[in-house]
Protein backbone atom coordinates (compact mmCIF):
# COMPACT_ATOMS: atom_id res chain seq x y z
CA UNK A 1 0.00 0.00 0.00
CA UNK A 2 1.17 3.60 -0.80
CA UNK A 3 1.77 5.87 2.09
CA UNK A 4 1.78 9.43 1.02
CA UNK A 5 1.14 13.02 2.24
CA UNK A 6 -0.27 15.75 0.50
CA UNK A 7 1.83 18.02 1.48
CA UNK A 8 2.24 22.40 0.79
CA UNK A 9 4.50 24.90 1.63
CA UNK A 10 3.14 28.45 2.27
CA UNK A 11 5.22 30.63 0.80
CA UNK A 12 4.80 34.15 2.73
CA UNK A 13 5.47 37.41 0.94
CA UNK A 14 7.01 40.29 2.58
CA UNK A 15 5.77 41.50 5.91
CA UNK A 16 6.37 45.11 6.77
CA UNK A 17 7.96 45.62 10.61
CA UNK A 18 4.22 47.59 11.44
CA UNK A 19 2.25 44.77 10.72
CA UNK A 20 0.32 43.54 13.37
CA UNK A 21 0.14 39.13 14.33
CA UNK A 22 -3.10 40.20 13.42
CA UNK A 23 -2.91 40.76 9.44
CA UNK A 24 -0.22 37.82 9.46
CA UNK A 25 -2.18 35.53 11.13
CA UNK A 26 -5.06 36.36 8.33
CA UNK A 27 -2.52 35.67 5.84
CA UNK A 28 -1.65 32.08 6.90
CA UNK A 29 -5.22 31.38 7.85
CA UNK A 30 -5.83 32.04 4.31
CA UNK A 31 -2.92 30.57 2.74
CA UNK A 32 -3.63 27.37 5.11
CA UNK A 33 -7.71 27.06 3.75
CA UNK A 34 -6.08 27.61 -0.23
CA UNK A 35 -3.85 24.54 0.83
CA UNK A 36 -6.68 22.53 2.25
CA UNK A 37 -8.68 23.40 -0.55
CA UNK A 38 -6.06 21.76 -3.26
CA UNK A 39 -6.03 18.49 -0.77
CA UNK A 40 -3.16 19.43 1.04
CA UNK A 41 -2.59 17.30 4.51
CA UNK A 42 0.62 19.74 5.90
CA UNK A 43 1.39 22.53 5.54
CA UNK A 44 4.63 24.52 6.02
CA UNK A 45 5.38 27.92 6.67
CA UNK A 46 7.68 29.90 7.08
CA UNK A 47 11.06 30.53 9.30
CA UNK A 48 10.28 33.50 11.88
CA UNK A 49 6.87 33.46 10.13
CA UNK A 50 4.60 36.06 12.47
CA UNK A 51 7.02 38.96 11.92
CA UNK A 52 9.02 40.90 9.50
CA UNK A 53 12.30 39.31 9.43
CA UNK A 54 13.84 41.78 12.92
CA UNK A 55 17.51 39.97 12.73
CA UNK A 56 18.30 43.30 10.00
CA UNK A 57 17.86 45.78 12.59
CA UNK A 58 20.33 46.18 15.63
CA UNK A 59 17.74 47.06 18.66
CA UNK A 60 18.89 47.39 22.36
CA UNK A 61 15.51 48.47 23.94
CA UNK A 62 14.23 45.00 25.90
CA UNK A 63 10.62 45.61 25.56
CA UNK A 64 11.23 46.93 21.61
CA UNK A 65 13.16 43.11 21.10
CA UNK A 66 10.30 41.19 23.28
CA UNK A 67 7.32 42.67 21.02
CA UNK A 68 8.87 40.22 18.29
CA UNK A 69 8.57 37.09 20.59
CA UNK A 70 6.40 34.60 21.71
CA UNK A 71 5.76 33.44 25.50
CA UNK A 72 3.25 30.86 24.41
CA UNK A 73 2.49 28.92 21.35
CA UNK A 74 0.22 28.99 20.95
CA UNK A 75 -0.53 32.15 22.22
CA UNK A 76 -3.55 34.81 22.39
CA UNK A 77 -2.40 35.81 18.86
CA UNK A 78 -2.40 32.49 17.09
CA UNK A 79 -4.81 30.13 18.78
CA UNK A 80 -7.07 31.37 15.61
CA UNK A 81 -4.67 29.70 13.35
CA UNK A 82 -4.08 26.32 15.26
CA UNK A 83 -8.23 26.07 15.90
CA UNK A 84 -8.81 26.48 11.84
CA UNK A 85 -6.14 23.97 10.74
CA UNK A 86 -7.55 21.52 13.28
CA UNK A 87 -10.93 22.06 12.14
CA UNK A 88 -9.64 21.69 8.51
CA UNK A 89 -7.53 18.30 9.88
CA UNK A 90 -4.49 20.10 8.22
CA UNK A 91 -1.14 19.65 10.35
CA UNK A 92 1.58 22.32 10.13
CA UNK A 93 5.21 23.67 10.58
CA UNK A 94 5.03 27.09 11.87
CA UNK A 95 8.80 28.91 12.76
CA UNK A 96 8.64 31.68 15.28
CA UNK A 97 10.51 33.59 17.77
CA UNK A 98 10.06 31.85 20.91
CA UNK A 99 11.38 33.48 24.49
CA UNK A 100 11.55 30.76 26.81
CA UNK A 101 12.09 31.15 30.70
CA UNK A 102 14.58 27.61 31.90
CA UNK A 103 15.99 27.50 34.65
CA UNK A 104 14.69 30.42 36.17
CA UNK A 105 16.39 32.51 33.42
CA UNK A 106 14.89 33.94 29.44
CA UNK A 107 16.49 32.33 26.48
CA UNK A 108 15.86 33.39 23.58
CA UNK A 109 15.60 30.66 20.27
CA UNK A 110 14.41 31.09 16.82
CA UNK A 111 12.70 27.89 16.95
CA UNK A 112 9.76 25.95 14.97
CA UNK A 113 6.70 23.46 15.79
CA UNK A 114 5.19 20.86 14.23
CA UNK A 115 1.64 20.77 14.79
CA UNK A 116 -0.56 17.41 13.65
CA UNK A 117 -3.90 17.29 12.14
CA UNK A 118 -5.48 16.57 15.50
CA UNK A 119 -4.17 19.81 16.55
CA UNK A 120 -1.68 18.33 18.85
CA UNK A 121 1.78 19.93 19.25
CA UNK A 122 4.16 16.88 18.21
CA UNK A 123 7.01 18.81 18.80
CA UNK A 124 9.42 21.51 18.73
CA UNK A 125 13.06 22.43 17.04
CA UNK A 126 15.37 25.60 17.98
CA UNK A 127 17.74 26.65 15.34
CA UNK A 128 21.34 24.85 15.61
CA UNK A 129 23.27 26.87 13.08
CA UNK A 130 22.54 30.76 13.86
CA UNK A 131 23.88 32.99 10.84
CA UNK A 132 25.44 36.23 10.42
CA UNK A 133 27.13 37.73 14.01
CA UNK A 134 26.64 38.70 17.43
CA UNK A 135 27.06 42.96 16.83
CA UNK A 136 26.52 44.83 14.11
CA UNK A 137 28.89 44.79 11.44
CA UNK A 138 29.70 48.51 9.94
CA UNK A 139 31.51 48.22 7.19
CA UNK A 140 28.50 45.59 6.28
CA UNK A 141 25.18 47.70 4.04
CA UNK A 142 22.88 45.25 5.34
CA UNK A 143 22.94 43.27 8.76
CA UNK A 144 21.88 40.07 9.88
CA UNK A 145 22.31 40.14 13.46
CA UNK A 146 21.16 36.44 15.03
CA UNK A 147 23.91 35.57 16.56
CA UNK A 148 22.90 38.89 19.01
CA UNK A 149 19.02 37.77 19.24
CA UNK A 150 18.94 34.26 19.77
CA UNK A 151 21.40 31.10 21.64
CA UNK A 152 22.05 27.76 19.25
CA UNK A 153 19.41 25.37 19.69
CA UNK A 154 19.41 23.07 22.64
CA UNK A 155 16.77 20.35 21.53
CA UNK A 156 19.18 18.84 19.02
CA UNK A 157 17.44 17.21 15.70
CA UNK A 158 15.01 15.30 16.98
CA UNK A 159 12.64 13.30 14.99
CA UNK A 160 9.08 12.43 15.34
CA UNK A 161 6.81 9.40 13.67
CA UNK A 162 3.41 11.71 12.90
CA UNK A 163 0.60 12.24 10.64
CA UNK A 164 2.29 8.63 9.49
CA UNK A 165 5.86 9.42 8.55
CA UNK A 166 9.10 10.47 10.15
CA UNK A 167 9.26 14.23 10.29
CA UNK A 168 12.10 16.29 11.21
CA UNK A 169 12.62 19.71 11.45
CA UNK A 170 15.04 22.32 10.86
CA UNK A 171 15.11 25.91 10.20
CA UNK A 172 16.97 28.13 7.13
CA UNK A 173 20.76 28.39 7.76
CA UNK A 174 20.77 24.57 8.68
CA UNK A 175 19.31 23.47 5.79
CA UNK A 176 23.03 23.87 3.84
CA UNK A 177 24.89 21.65 6.52
CA UNK A 178 24.76 18.41 5.66
CA UNK A 179 24.97 17.23 9.55
CA UNK A 180 21.24 18.42 9.55
CA UNK A 181 19.62 16.25 7.04
CA UNK A 182 22.01 13.19 8.06
CA UNK A 183 21.30 13.56 11.98
CA UNK A 184 17.55 13.31 11.36
CA UNK A 185 18.31 10.46 8.31
CA UNK A 186 19.99 8.20 10.40
CA UNK A 187 16.84 8.61 13.17
CA UNK A 188 14.60 7.34 9.58
CA UNK A 189 13.24 10.73 8.56
CA UNK A 190 10.96 10.16 5.67
CA UNK A 191 10.48 14.06 5.27
CA UNK A 192 12.31 17.61 6.52
CA UNK A 193 10.36 20.73 6.86
CA UNK A 194 12.66 23.63 6.72
CA UNK A 195 11.40 27.25 6.19
CA UNK A 196 13.99 30.13 5.63
CA UNK A 197 14.40 34.23 5.00
CA UNK A 198 17.19 34.31 2.73
CA UNK A 199 18.33 37.90 1.33
CA UNK A 200 19.62 38.09 -1.85
CA UNK A 201 22.87 40.13 -0.44
CA UNK A 202 23.65 37.09 2.87
CA UNK A 203 27.43 37.13 1.89
CA UNK A 204 28.23 40.92 0.83
CA UNK A 205 30.25 39.21 -1.93
CA UNK A 206 28.34 39.96 -5.20
CA UNK A 207 30.13 36.94 -6.94
CA UNK A 208 28.26 34.56 -3.68
CA UNK A 209 25.33 36.06 -3.64
CA UNK A 210 24.48 36.00 -7.10
CA UNK A 211 24.43 32.45 -6.93
CA UNK A 212 22.06 32.82 -4.05
CA UNK A 213 19.14 30.90 -5.75
CA UNK A 214 21.36 28.29 -7.22
CA UNK A 215 22.76 27.64 -3.23
CA UNK A 216 19.40 27.28 -1.95
CA UNK A 217 18.14 24.80 -4.53
CA UNK A 218 21.70 22.80 -4.42
CA UNK A 219 21.29 22.16 -0.75
CA UNK A 220 17.83 20.94 -0.61
CA UNK A 221 18.38 18.57 -3.67
CA UNK A 222 21.43 17.42 -2.10
CA UNK A 223 19.95 17.43 1.46
CA UNK A 224 17.44 15.39 0.05
CA UNK A 225 18.57 12.87 -2.26
CA UNK A 226 21.68 12.40 -0.46
CA UNK A 227 19.75 11.13 3.00
CA UNK A 228 16.24 9.54 0.99
CA UNK A 229 13.64 12.12 2.24
CA UNK A 230 11.33 14.63 1.20
CA UNK A 231 12.67 18.26 1.32
CA UNK A 232 9.96 20.97 2.00
CA UNK A 233 11.41 23.76 2.19
CA UNK A 234 9.28 27.23 2.69
CA UNK A 235 10.78 30.86 2.34
CA UNK A 236 9.57 34.61 3.26
CA UNK A 237 10.03 36.20 0.29
CA UNK A 238 9.74 39.03 -1.46
CA UNK A 239 10.98 42.99 -0.81
CA UNK A 240 10.93 43.01 3.04
CA UNK A 241 11.71 46.32 4.68
CA UNK A 242 14.48 47.10 2.14
CA UNK A 243 15.53 43.19 2.09
CA UNK A 244 15.49 41.41 -1.37
CA UNK A 245 14.20 37.73 0.19
CA UNK A 246 14.58 35.03 -2.23
CA UNK A 247 11.44 32.68 -2.73
CA UNK A 248 12.05 29.54 -4.51
CA UNK A 249 9.94 27.85 -1.78
CA UNK A 250 10.23 24.01 -3.34
CA UNK A 251 9.09 20.29 -2.21
CA UNK A 252 12.07 17.88 -3.29
CA UNK A 253 11.28 14.32 -3.39
CA UNK A 254 14.19 12.00 -2.25
CA UNK A 255 15.31 11.59 -6.01
CA UNK A 256 16.84 14.69 -5.79
CA UNK A 257 13.98 16.13 -8.08
CA UNK A 258 11.94 19.49 -7.58
CA UNK A 259 8.90 18.59 -7.89
CA UNK A 260 6.91 22.00 -6.84
CA UNK A 261 8.35 25.23 -6.52
CA UNK A 262 6.71 28.91 -6.13
CA UNK A 263 7.31 31.16 -9.46
CA UNK A 264 6.62 34.41 -7.29
CA UNK A 265 7.74 36.46 -4.25
CA UNK A 266 4.76 36.76 -2.76
CA UNK A 267 1.94 34.36 -0.42
CA UNK A 268 1.89 31.34 -2.44
CA UNK A 269 0.80 27.98 -2.01
CA UNK A 270 2.26 24.79 -3.89
CA UNK A 271 1.13 21.70 -3.82
CA UNK A 272 2.49 17.98 -3.76
CA UNK A 273 2.19 14.48 -2.81
CA UNK A 274 4.77 13.01 -1.50
CA UNK A 275 5.44 9.36 -1.81
CA UNK A 276 6.90 8.11 1.71
CA UNK A 277 7.94 4.93 0.06
CA UNK A 278 9.95 6.84 -2.65
CA UNK A 279 11.77 7.62 0.35
CA UNK A 280 11.76 4.05 1.24
CA UNK A 281 13.07 2.80 -1.70
CA UNK A 282 15.99 4.81 -1.98
CA UNK A 283 16.83 3.67 2.01
CA UNK A 284 16.79 0.15 0.77
CA UNK A 285 18.93 0.86 -2.04
CA UNK A 286 21.92 2.98 -2.76
CA UNK A 287 21.47 4.51 0.68
CA UNK A 288 21.01 1.81 2.36
CA UNK A 289 22.67 3.47 5.86
CA UNK A 290 23.28 0.19 7.56
CA UNK A 291 24.70 -1.76 5.04
CA UNK A 292 26.68 0.63 3.00
CA UNK A 293 27.77 3.43 5.49
CA UNK A 294 31.33 2.64 7.07
CA UNK A 295 31.67 5.12 10.13
CA UNK A 296 34.26 3.21 11.37
CA UNK A 297 36.54 3.83 8.55
CA UNK A 298 36.14 7.13 8.18
CA UNK A 299 38.87 8.11 10.78
CA UNK A 300 38.24 10.70 13.55
CA UNK A 301 35.44 12.64 13.17
CA UNK A 302 36.62 15.59 15.81
CA UNK A 303 33.66 17.05 18.13
CA UNK A 304 35.04 20.80 18.08
CA UNK A 305 33.73 23.80 16.72
CA UNK A 306 35.25 24.86 13.47
CA UNK A 307 37.79 22.95 11.34
CA UNK A 308 40.26 20.58 12.16
CA UNK A 309 43.70 21.50 11.64
CA UNK A 310 45.75 20.29 8.84
CA UNK A 311 47.91 17.25 10.51
CA UNK A 312 51.81 18.90 11.09
CA UNK A 313 54.01 17.76 7.92
CA UNK A 314 51.50 19.45 5.35
CA UNK A 315 52.57 21.15 2.55
CA UNK A 316 51.00 24.98 2.72
N1 LIG B 1 17.74 33.23 8.22
C1 LIG B 1 18.87 32.65 7.74
O1 LIG B 1 19.39 31.72 8.34
N2 LIG B 1 19.39 33.16 6.61
C2 LIG B 1 20.65 32.72 6.04
C3 LIG B 1 21.26 33.82 5.26
C4 LIG B 1 21.84 34.88 6.07
S1 LIG B 1 23.51 34.64 6.39
C5 LIG B 1 24.05 36.14 6.96
C6 LIG B 1 20.53 31.53 5.12
O2 LIG B 1 21.33 30.60 5.27
O3 LIG B 1 19.71 31.53 4.21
Amino acid sequence: MTRSIITAAAQVGPIARADSRAQVVDRLIALLREAHARGAELVVFPELTLTTFFPRWHMTDPTEISAFFETAMPGPQTQRLFDVARDLRVGFYLGYAELAEEDGLQHRFNTSVLVDRAGKMVGKYRKIHLPGYDAPQPERTSQHLEKYYFEPGNLGFPVWRTMGAVMGMCICNDRRWPETYRVMALQGAEMILVGYNTPDDHTGNFDFDSLTGFHNQLSLQAGAYQNSAWVVATAKAGLEEGSRLIGQSMIVAPSGQVVAMATSTSDEVVVARCDLDMAALYRRTIFDLARHREPQHYGLIVERKGPVPPPEDAQP
